[in-house]
């Protein structure tokens, strides 16, 4: 039995989301509520000590990191591979999963976070908000977080995640000039893990970041229009809830529009 700990904004809940959809496999959904801060209490904490979704809970095994778990996805249910066969492709996919967590996941989070958890945090008063944020385990997201509270899209981390994800598109434009998908012919664990940052700009229609970028528009057409990526993402957006998301977002444009001027 599968079980999954999972947030349907979470972009790495979403990669391992659509992992199990590729793989058509049957699994349970414990939903984490983050804006209420329910991945920072003790009984979470045991499962997952840095505080994040997704987890994987496999019968007895507990799997953390988003990218370690597709990978032993595709190992332990082997029916359907998303992994390409050469060792090079191999080698390319693992950079690109490399490149989403280090890099993309971070500048996701910052462009992501004051719009959907800083409010939310801003109901609290100031000595609750602080409490709350000393509670995260690791120190850079910790001090992130601070930043994106205090300063909302006007931390310094937000023009930085735009430079991120403006390089991460020119990077992806470059690889799918001539193929389908980032390593050719097949839908692989990178185009697994990279569709989910892509459904962040889409649901503040934020796409402009991306409007120079044909290839990159027509792959994330074919993700989206894919039955995992409608099964395990739009799925769990409401029509509602994506139009208010689309609306919020369209205000804050002119916030990131100005970080997008500074790049192209
Ligand atoms: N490296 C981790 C990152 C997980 C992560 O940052 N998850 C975010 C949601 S996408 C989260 O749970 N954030 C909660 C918080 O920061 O308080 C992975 O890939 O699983």
């Amino acid at each position: 039995m599968l079980t999954l700990y999972t947030h349907p904004m979470s972009p790495c809940a979403q990669k391992v989301r659509i992992c199990l959809a590729e793989k058509n496999l049957t699994w349970k959904a414990v939903h984490v509520d983050l804006p209420s801060k329910e991945n920072l209490k003790p009984e979470y904490l045991k499962l997952n000590p840095a505080g994040v979704v997704p987890t994987l809970v496999d019968d007895q095994s507990v799997i953390t990191e988003s990218s370690v778990i597709c990978e032993y996805l595709d190992d332990q249910y082997p029916d359907t591979t998303l992994r390409p066969e050469s060792s090079i492709a191999l080698a390319q996919m693992r950079l690109w999963m490399k490149w989403v967590d280090s890099q993309l996941h971070p500048s996701c989070g910052a462009i992501q976070w004051p719009m959907v958890m800083r409010p939310k945090l801003m109901e609290l008063t100031e000595a609750e908000r602080v409490a709350v944020i000393a509670k995260v385990p690791e120190k850079a997201r910790r001090e992130r977080q601070q930043r994106l509270v205090e300063l909302g899209l006007d931390a310094p981390d937000v023009a930085s995640a735009v430079a991120t994800y403006r390089s991460t598109i020119q990077k992806m434009e470059q690889s799918l000039s001539d193929t389908s998908w980032l390593l050719g012919k097949a839908f692989t664990l990178a185009d697994a893990c990279l569709a989910p940052y892509f459904q962040t700009l889409y649901q503040f229609s934020w796409t402009d970041l991306f409007a120079d970028a044909p290839a990159v528009d027509r792959w994330y057409e074919q993700c989206r229009s894919r039955d995992s990526y409608q099964q395990a993402v739009s799925n769990d957006f409401a029509p509602d809830v994506l139009a208010k998301l689309q609306t919020d977002g369209k205000a804050a444009w002119p916030k990131l529009s100005q970080h997008l001027s500074a790049t192209v």
